[in-house]
């Protein structure tokens, strides 16, 4: 039987550590912190159906858009499970408009934490998978104080980890933290994650496309070309490409990561920003799916160097297998 079969997200954390000889632990102790929270979040979601824990609160995010009582439960869970740890300085989620400030004591940790707590929200009424993203970056405040906006604020590549959770047909947590990116599975049984997909590597090429394509006559020119160019037939390409849109980003890009493909969110004559968040989606998606191998951009600049402007901006992304990101940038550029 394999060794891995057995390998828990802690275990997996400590051996990663012992690779890393400079590690001082702290990351691993939050990651650590994290599954927990990321199990509870994971029961509740999945008696969603049983308990009184649908619907709406009737209040609305910083985003004007409402709330349902399980985005506000795996908020608090998070905030909760990860400000007591001593290892953060400050945390955001796109849930709460400012910085989440941690207990005084607790609150001078050297890492920051972003986190959207449960994505693809519209789809918890009619069990469909969500997820939690969350990312992670180094403070660049001064140590021993509380952590600012500046902490907050720092392009994608500074992240030192980051990843996602998917509640799906099972729950899986995927992170990298630079060395890999690497799933786990979680056994409801034990209670444990266990490693399920070690070094995970996108395909190069894809042969799926994600994309709400209600919002068609919206589109750039050159976006309504290249959805048009996958659609035709050219075997040798693979092409026609499927297209298969869940509507909730984790788990389109986690079928993505596996199989190959690319999942775009992109701007239009109605959205010109587009419509997932910077700091909470896009950075942490495309540090994973670089780590993978792939590609993200916002369609000109790589999402990663993007110097963000506030803690909720839009951004439009493409993201996915390296070659495909590469040739819609290429489509939207011929028809600038
Ligand atoms: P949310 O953060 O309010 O849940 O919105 C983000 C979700 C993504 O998971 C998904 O990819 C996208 O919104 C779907 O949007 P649309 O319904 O416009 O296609
Ligand atoms: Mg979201």
């Amino acid at each position: 039987m394999s060794k891995t079969r057995f390998m828990t997200l802690a275990r997996f954390i400590i051996e990663q550590e012992k690779l890393h000889p400079e590690a001082t632990g702290e990351l691993s102790k939050l990651l650590h912190d994290l599954s927990l929270a990321a199990k509870i979040i994971s029961l509740e979601v999945n008696k969603a159906g049983l308990v009184d824990i649908l619907g709406f609160t009737g209040e609305a995010n910083v985003h004007g858009e409402k709330v349902k009582k399980l985005d506000m439960f795996a908020h608090e869970v998070l905030v909760k499970a990860m400000d007591h740890g001593g290892h953060l300085c400050a945390m955001a989620s796109e849930e709460e408009e400012g910085l989440i400030h941690i207990p005084p004591y607790h609150n001078i940790g050297k890492y920051v934490m972003l986190f959207d707590p449960l994505d693809g929200s519209s789809n918890i009424d009619v069990n469909i998978s969500i997820g939690t993203i969350f990312s992670i970056y180094k403070r660049v405040s001064p140590d021993g104080k509380p952590g600012t906006m500046d902490d907050m604020i720092q392009p994608g590549f500074k992240q030192v980890a980051a990843g996602y959770v998917v509640y799906g047909s099972s729950t899986m947590l995927v992170y990298t933290a630079e060395h890999g990116v690497h799933g786990f599975t979680l056994d409801p049984a034990f209670g444990e994650f266990l490693l399920s997909h070690e070094n995970i590597q996108i395909p190069k090429r894809a042969h799926i496309y994600s994309i709400n394509e209600g919002n068609y006559l919206y589109w750039h020119p050159g976006l309504k070309k290249y959805i048009k160019f996958l659609q035709e037939e050219h075997k040798e390409d693979n092409r026609p490409f499927s297209s298969r849109y869940i509507g909730s980003m984790v788990a389109d890009i986690h079928r993505n990561l596996l199989y190959g493909g690319i999942f775009m969110y992109p701007a239009d004559s109605r959205n010109p920003n587009g419509k997932l968040r910077l700091m909470y989606e896009c950075n942490p998606m495309a540090f994973i799916v670089e780590a993978a191998g792939g590609r993200a951009s916002n369609g000109k600049e790589r999402i990663l160097e993007i110097k963000p402007e506030k803690l909720h901006q839009r951004m439009p992304i493409f993201i996915g297998s390296e070659y495909d990101v590469k040739l819609v940038e290429e489509f939207l550029a011929r028809e600038e």
